[in-house]
């Protein structure tokens, strides 16, 4: 028996487009680009020879056309971990849904999905300007924990490890961490010879998930110390984003292949920061281009 998705799961608009990306099914391309701002979406659609969709609603702006002939879909997500759940159920249901009979297709379609990022250094050897690949993604978002078959996707050796290494006690920094590799193929094919391997910390947020103390203080002031001094299987932490892990644990479970690459912002070591990134992120969005 076929899946059937009732309108309350799975809301489809008047006009046949999905409802938080407000894109139809046929505006999709296998190749997606996620982008967390709305702002760097025309930056990349910049690139296209041609356009032939151009959608907005909320954060979620999506332009779908060619580059080098290739058909990509660009597509903002915002920020956070809580817009990738929405934005990879609603692409999966796109490829993979009938929107007329609300019946899983028996054709399943696999799309490739580059989330093009910025992000913190945690290492000295990451500098501003950096490009980091995913490898593996900490998430301390707990999305994954609401889904089945987290444990059958998840290093549950490495989660094991990092946990005991963190030596969080009662309710510190509660979300259970989920760990969880990027697509290894489509991460060699877009981190090439010029983006930097690392363990990427996905937070439920930018200041006391990231450990950057303002006028609260953190529930553990070492974290940060902890997170940077963790090495498994000759693998560091490098870096501190917010999606990565969702993106990669969401893709798995739906039978997509996605990578995350960023560019490092700020450098969590040296207590650096470059504000004039938005000049200097087109190298990374040509590098993605041309390898996706
Ligand atoms: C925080 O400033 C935002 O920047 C990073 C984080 O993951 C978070 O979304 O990514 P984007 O530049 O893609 O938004
Ligand atoms: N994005 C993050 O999530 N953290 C940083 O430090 C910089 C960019």
């Amino acid at each position: 028996m076929k899946k059937y998705f009732e309108p309350s799961e799975l809301i489809i608009n008047d006009d046949n487009s999905v409802f938080h990306l407000h894109l139809k099914p046929e505006e999709l391309a296998d190749k997606v680009i996620l982008v967390g701002d709305p702002g760097r979406v025309p930056t990349v659609a910049a690139h296209f020879e041609e356009k032939e969709c151009d959608v907005e609603n909320r954060e979620f702006h999506s332009i779908t056309g060619t580059y080098n002939g290739k058909r990509i879909t660009v597509l903002s997500t915002g920020i956070g971990c809580d817009n990738i759940d929405i934005v990879l159920n609603e692409l999966d249901a796109l490829a993979n849904i009938d929107f007329q009979t609300r019946e899983e297709k028996d054709q399943l379609r696999m799309l490739d999905i580059v989330r093009i990022g910025t992000c913190g250094g945690l290492q000295e050897t990451v500098p501003e300007g950096t490009f980091i690949a995913s490898v593996k993604s900490i998430g301390f978002d707990g999305l994954l924990n609401f889904y089945g078959g987290r444990n059958d996707v998840c290093d549950l050796e490495l989660e094991d490890a990092f946990i005991k290494h963190m030596q969080w006690t009662g309710n510190q920094c509660i979300q259970h961490p989920y760990v969880i590799d990027a697509n290894a193929e489509l991460t060699e094919r877009v981190a090439g010879d010029d983006m930097v391997r690392g363990i990427t910390v996905a937070c439920g947020g930018f200041f006391g998930p990231q450990g950057r103390e303002l006028r609260i203080p953190l529930a553990d002031p070492h974290q940060n110390e902890k997170i940077m001094s963790f090495e498994h299987k000759g693998l560091k932490i490098t870096n501190f984003e917010m999606e990565s892990s969702a993106v990669a644990g969401l893709s798995r479970l739906l039978g997509h292949r996605a990578m995350t690459c960023c560019m490092v912002i700020a450098n969590r070591v040296a207590h650096r920061a470059n504000t004039g990134y938005k000049n200097t992120i087109d190298h990374l969005i040509q590098i993605v281009l041309d390898r996706i």
